[in-house]
């Protein structure tokens, strides 16, 4: 397989007027004719030569061009392309195919799912449904007419403005939709399925009444409600924040229960995966609840950011992707706990990210290279762009920030772009010189930074030197400093704030001050303190670096504990329960039993949970740990049954010692009452939620607490305490996770999506016998490899349970490459995905590297693997 490279990138030798589709859906087969009207492009490096057309899984049956029949001998296929020899400047092409959806498993293109037709056409699966000049940079004014067999497929859908229908002959019928606005192929889309749909209205800032309508299955319509009353708060945000509106008259969402991502932002036709639409109490948890309304958001957002302006190559996701995970992320924060959002951002990063930052597979926000375009949607792409654009928030203040969005969309509505050109326009809008902060695109690998103070009590003058220096990654040994915005806060021994007096070398943001690291090291001074203070540095993580320990213990306990700016003050307890796990697991196993956790560290902890901190999901984060895969990227090499073993012992030694405030929390907000989704209610359960699973985690010989589990499920209300007694009991060995486990399936079998939840706490549980419920699970009737949400519940979250899936016996290893390999087969993205655990084999012990390395050889030489499975593989060997 050979890499496509960013260096390469040429304009399209050919640029689409328009397209006409004619999809006729048949019982088993469907047929496109595809009509466009071409150009050669003026712009382009060659003026002459054949037109070069992608396409796969096709069938081809007609060329016409100009209305003439083009003869075979004039033409050329292979599995990935149609190349005509002889066209001229302009002219119309008619392309007709017939495809197999129902045999397509890969998800990708036109494909059916329980029933209907859609499609999934990012990055590159419009090529699937005709030859077509697949790539971004093309634009055109797409129209389309579906036909089908009326009374299976009632409802027929596809982008823009319905224009027409009618009946046809043989009980069949057609519409016909127009897309006013010029878009990339990946943004095409079509649904054909006997759906239900609710319908609601959104008024624009204009006055335009814009039609929203969800749907989804009969029996799934009144779990629709929720996801409504997001999609028309996410208008409504973008209108006032951003001051973007809606463009066309209809906004439709459609819900499918087999799709390999989160949801698709195609123009006026979102095609979401079922989980990210389908709410109930019963069915879904808070954390669903709070999912569906960041990706309903996520989405809309990219109505501007991706379609109105999108990429010019796939190089430049993060253009699109960064940009619009960090407006969802500013809507989050506007809607429930900005401390507790800003959190769960930053767990992400550390506990992903830096991780992929530091693995085989580490690349920079804007790669320069792929295989397969479909490995790169990753943490790095979304997760560290949207911090990129944080940064750039930060660095140059919301105004001039906002005012360089406005230039941006004021330039390029309707083109396809670069990563270059939105850092350009930020910097004409602020007037400030970014071209050192595209190394944030272009450079892999997460920045460390080490931090010095000084403090001379005579002058009043206190220092900070601060140091970067970024690890190599693979193609990339030498790393250049990146600029780095640095928030902090100086505070005194009461935890007030001294910066409001500070003289020194530094900006302002909000209560912080910004410092800004641009060098390899670099000094700052502040003057007109009377006492050390306490420093409190990258607020709310003002960018995505790790920081290199320099705070003792105390402090981190005094900062836990005093810090007014929330986000820190969780912060520094993280790190110090890091210190403390990493402390435990790290020490000689001689004294490892005596000495335990420090008290220092059991008394901070005890701050925190008698603490009058009134945001219950904020405490709730506060008393949670790092989890066993964010502390090992701190071990040099990762010993699994160590790590294990010290985690568990300092969970429950902190459970121990914290049993009767633990159980005083629980006992003062546990509740029973009718559910709600709003912010103290989700609070309440979040907390309760930690304490029961710190109170089980001592209840493998306590029947008071094995009994508080059971009660907590059969008096639980809604999904969210279910799943919280269910995640308790199933860490438990004995009757109580048996006769939960199969109360809830009895309960549940029904509902695909709490089902995936079913598959996954069994995966998830560190119980002793977890490989080999996971094996009997393969074997369940209701386990599928061709619906994703459930490889990823049983297998997604098995490779993700650190313990079990590194197994000494070598028997997580093969059961998850026996998986991947009949994956491959069938669902390539899915199967590449299921092989991130391998990745970073080199971590391990001698024996396990040589288990992981036998399975990623099994991988890259399996005859017939895809470009999927083989670049993730294949990287990882290096
Ligand atoms: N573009 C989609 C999203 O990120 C992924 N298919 O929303
Ligand atoms: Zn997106």
């Amino acid at each position: 397989f050979q890499p496509i490279r960013l260096v390469d990138y040429q304009p399209p030798e050919f640029l689409v007027e328009r397209l006409s589709l004619c999809i006729s859906l048949a019982a088993d087969h469907t047929l496109v004719r595809a009509t466009s009207v071409l150009h050669r492009n003026r712009d382009a490096a060659k003026k002459s030569g054949p037109l070069l057309l992608s396409g796969e899984h096709l069938e081809l049956l007609e060329v016409r061009l100009n209305g003439e029949k083009v003869a075979p001998d004039a033409y050329r296929t292979t599995p990935e392309s149609l190349e005509i020899d002889t066209v001229p400047d302009d002219f119309q092409l008619e392309v007709v195919t017939r495809l197999y959806p129902d045999r397509n498993t890969a998800l990708s293109g036109l494909y059916r799912s329980s029933g209907m037709y859609c499609t999934q056409c990012e990055a590159q699966g419009f090529r699937r449904i005709t030859y077509y000049l697949d790539r971004p940079d093309v634009l055109t004014r797409f129209f389309t007419r579906i036909e089908a067999e009326a009374e299976s497929f009632p409802v027929l859908l596809a982008n823009g403005n319905l224009v027409a229908a009618g009946r046809l002959p043989q009980g069949r019928h057609f519409v016909e939709w127009d897309d006013p606005f010029p878009k990339p192929s990946y943004l095409f889309a079509l649904v054909a399925g006997n759906l239900s749909q609710i319908e609601d209205s959104f008024v624009t800032r204009s006055g335009r009444r814009i039609v929203l309508q969800i749907y989804v299955e009969e029996h799934n319509r009144h779990k629709c409600d929720h996801a409504m009353a997001s999609l028309k708060k996410a208008m409504k945000w973008d209108e006032e924040v951003y001051g973007l509106e809606y463009d066309l008259d209809q906004y439709m969402i459609v819900a499918v229960d087999h799709f390999n991502m989160g949801a698709m932002e195609n123009k006026g036709l979102n095609i979401f995966n079922a989980k990210y639409v389908l709410a109930s109490p019963e069915t879904a948890t808070d954390q669903d609840y709070l999912g569906i309304q960041a990706v309903i958001a996520h989405e809309y957002f990219h109505n501007w950011t991706g379609n109105r302006v999108t990429c010019r190559d796939w190089f430049q996701l993060s253009l699109k992707e960064g940009l619009t995970v960090f407006r969802d992320q500013q809507f989050s924060a506007d809607m429930d706990s900005a401390a507790v959002q800003r959190i769960n951002e930053v767990r992400t990063l550390r506990q992903v990210q830096f991780r992929e930052d530091s693995s085989p597979l580490a690349h920079p926000v804007r790669p320069e290279e792929y295989v397969e375009i479909n490995n790169f949607y990753t943490v790095t792409v979304y997760n560290k762009g949207a911090e990129l654009i944080r940064m750039l928030y930060t660095l140059l203040g919301e105004a001039a920030y906002y005012r360089g969005f406005a230039l941006y969309i004021q330039r390029h509505d309707g083109q396809a772009v670069t990563c270059e050109d939105f850092v350009q326009a930020m910097a004409d809008a602020s007037g400030r010189d970014l071209s050192p902060f595209m190394r944030w695109y272009t450079q892999a690998g997460t920045p460390q930074l080490t931090i010095q103070e000084s403090w001379q009590q005579e002058q009043g003058l206190y220092g900070l030197t601060v140091s970067q220096q970024t690890p190599p990654t693979p193609g990339q040994p030498r790393k250049v400093p990146v600029p780095i915005p640095l928030l902090i806060g100086l505070l005194d021994d009461q935890g007030n704030d001294l910066t409001a007096t500070l003289s020194g070398d530094h900006e302002r943001r909000g209560d912080d001050v910004l410092l800004e690291v641009t060098e390899a090291e670099q000094q700052f001074r502040f003057t007109g303190l009377t006492s050390r203070p306490h420093l409190s540095v990258l607020r709310s993580f003002s960018a995505p670096v790790k920081l290199h320990s320099f705070r003792t213990r105390d402090e981190l306990a005094f900062l836990s504990v005093h810090d007014h700016d929330l986000f820190n003050r969780w912060d520094a307890a993280f790190s110090l329960s890091e210190l403390v796990l990493l402390d435990l697991v790290t020490e000689d196993s001689a004294d490892r039993d005596e000495r335990g956790i420090s008290d220092s560290y059991l008394q901070a902890m005890q701050s925190l949970v008698r603490s009058s901190i009134t945001d219950l999901s904020l405490l709730a984060e506060a008393l949670r740990l790092p989890t066993e895969n964010y502390v090992l990227q701190k071990l040099e090499q990762i010993d699994p049954d160590r790590l294990y073993q010290a985690y568990h012992r300092g969970k429950q030694e902190l459970a121990a010692f914290l049993e009767t405030d633990l159980l005083d929390l629980y006992r003062k907000y546990r509740s029973t009452g009718a559910y709600r989704f709003s912010r103290e209610d989700v609070g309440q359960r979040s907390l309760c939620g930690v304490c029961l699973d710190y109170l089980a985690s001592l209840a493998a010989h306590r029947t008071d607490l094995t009994e508080l589990c059971r009660s907590h499920y059969q008096e639980a209300g809604n999904m969210t305490d279910r799943m919280i007694a269910l995640t308790a009991a199933v860490q438990l060995e004995g009757d109580l996770r048996e006769a939960l486990l199969a109360d809830f399936e009895q309960a549940w079998h029904r509902e695909p999506l709490v089902m995936d939840k079913w598959f996954a706490v069994q995966a998830s549980s560190s119980a002793a016998d977890t490989v080999g419920r996971v094996e009997k699970l393969l074997h369940h009737p209701d386990f599928s490899l061709n619906n994703p949400n459930r490889v990823r519940a049983l297998i997604g979250t098995f490779g993700q349970n650190h313990f079990h899936f590194h197994h000494h016996s070598g028997s997580g290893y093969r059961l998850v490459t026996r998986v991947i390999l009949e994956l491959d087969a069938l669902n390539p993205q899915v199967a590449a995905r299921m092989a991130g655990p391998f990745v970073s084999w080199r971590r391990y012990d001698g024996q396990r590297q040589q288990q992981l390395r036998a399975s990623l050889r099994s991988m890259v030489e399996k005859p017939g693997v895809s470009r999927d499975l083989y670049e993730v593989a294949n990287k990882s060997l290096g």
